[in-house]
């Protein structure tokens, strides 16, 4: 599945690499990119959309 998140926290590549980051904690094999500009998170997983939230809002975001 692939889910598209906004989480207007997002502000520089630095929090684009936590997050990609705590997303492949949770899943090494998801795909998962960060546009900085629109503060878009597609994410490519087999992981429930819920744990997906989880993990970003246990990176320190919020998902609008
Ligand atoms: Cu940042």
């Amino acid at each position: 599945m692939t889910f598209k998140l906004k989480v207007p926290d997002i502000a520089c590549q630095g929090c684009a690499d936590t997050i990609t980051e705590s997303l492949l904690t949770l899943e090494p094999n998801a795909k998962v990119e960060v546009d900085v500009s629109t503060k878009i998170v597609t994410v490519e997983s087999t992981v429930p959309l819920e744990n997906i939230k989880q993990a970003i809002i246990n990176a320190g975001y919020t998902i609008e």
